[in-house]
């Protein structure tokens, strides 16, 4: 059984891809920003699952729900002797509705940002599936990648759940859905994405009454203490998330509550009373005009699934 982790690094140097230079360069700009992958450390990976838990959080259970009731049909479009890569793997709790559907899979190939945390999944997962072949990739699926073949013939068939494509503004998500369908070798792609609601509902999700939510937005901050010595004060930040009703997002930020600086690997960096630092973007979109963008990124779309408060989406998708 192979579950040593490979480590997958190309396109953008490491130095102006790594967490302190994205917080270097994001907090220079202004509006400051820092990119939405660098929640995910170990703990942040933690959180992240606390918040799928969260009563407020309908995602990832809807999207459980959804993956087993349409789980032998998925099992049937993704076809026998299927070798599945998901981008951005996390727990690795949706898989198994999947695997334990699927007919015969060849192999399983999960790809996340974060090391440590995955490493740990994997033993587990590996644990209750001793006959899969598993090879983890640690590396960020926004950069170009090509994960290299496996002996013999084999189709492949992508797993995006989560709605993880929406912290991807359109024109980004969309090079992205085109970037997998080369890395699919023509092979399909199901991907979970959060619809257009009552924007009430999606405030709650990003709003939790126990503060979970905010814990994770926060954790950009204690990670950067942690790794990079920064002195950030985390309860000198709120955490801050509307719909932007017009452009159909979620925007998270931590707003500074006060006059303050803060020194990052030799620098010094003020933030006045008030202002924002704009940490992520969760876009929501309508199940046509997702299926208009995955046409528009050369994907057939085919079937597609949803609630019966039409809460969430998946999409099968298959290249052309
Ligand atoms: C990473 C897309 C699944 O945008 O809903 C959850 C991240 N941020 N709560 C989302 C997140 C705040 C999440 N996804």
């Amino acid at each position: 059984m192979d579950t040593q982790l490979a480590r997958l690094s190309r396109g953008a140097s490491p130095q102006e891809d790594s967490f302190a230079g994205n917080l270097l360069a994001g907090l220079s700009k202004t509006p400051k920003e820092i990119a939405c992958k660098y929640f995910y450390d170990e703990s942040g990976s933690r959180l992240f699952d606390a918040i799928c838990d969260l009563p407020e959080y309908y995602q990832t259970r809807t999207e459980m729900a959804l993956l087993s009731r349409h789980a032998a049909e998925i099992a049937a479009l993704m076809g026998e002797g299927v070798e599945i890569v998901e981008f951005g793997a996390g727990s690795l709790r949706k898989v198994r509705i999947l695997l334990d559907a699927a007919c015969n899979p060849r192999a399983y190939t999960p790809l996340d940002i974060s090391g440590d945390y995955l490493c740990n999944v994997v033993r587990s997962l590996a644990a209750d599936y001793p006959a899969l072949t598993l090879r983890p990739l640690v590396g960020d699926f926004t950069l170009p990648l090509e994960i290299p073949t496996l002996p013999g013939p084999m189709r492949r068939a992508g797993f995006f759940p989560g709605s993880t494509i929406g912290n991807f503004k359109p024109d980004a998500a969309m090079a992205l859905l085109r970037r997998m369908r080369s890395t699919l070798n023509g092979g399909g792609l199901l991907v979970g994405v959060d619809l257009v609601k009552d924007p009430v509902r999606l405030h709650a999700a990003y709003n939790d009454a126990a503060g979970v939510t905010a814990l994770f937005n926060k954790n950009l901050l204690a990670r950067a203490n942690r790794e990079l010595g920064a002195d950030f004060d985390p309860e000198g930040f709120a955490h801050y998330a509307p719909y932007n009703a017009a452009a159909h997002r979620i925007e998270m930020y931590l707003v500074s509550l006060k006059r303050q600086s803060v020194s990052l690997c030799g620098q010094r960096f003020d933030f006045a009373q008030g202002e924002p630092v704009h940490t992520e973007d969760s876009h929501k979109y309508t199940m046509e005009s997702f299926r208009e963008m995955a046409a528009r990124a050369g994907f057939n779309p085919r079937a597609v699934w949803t609630d019966q408060d039409r809460l969430f989406s998946l999409h099968w998708l298959e290249s052309r």
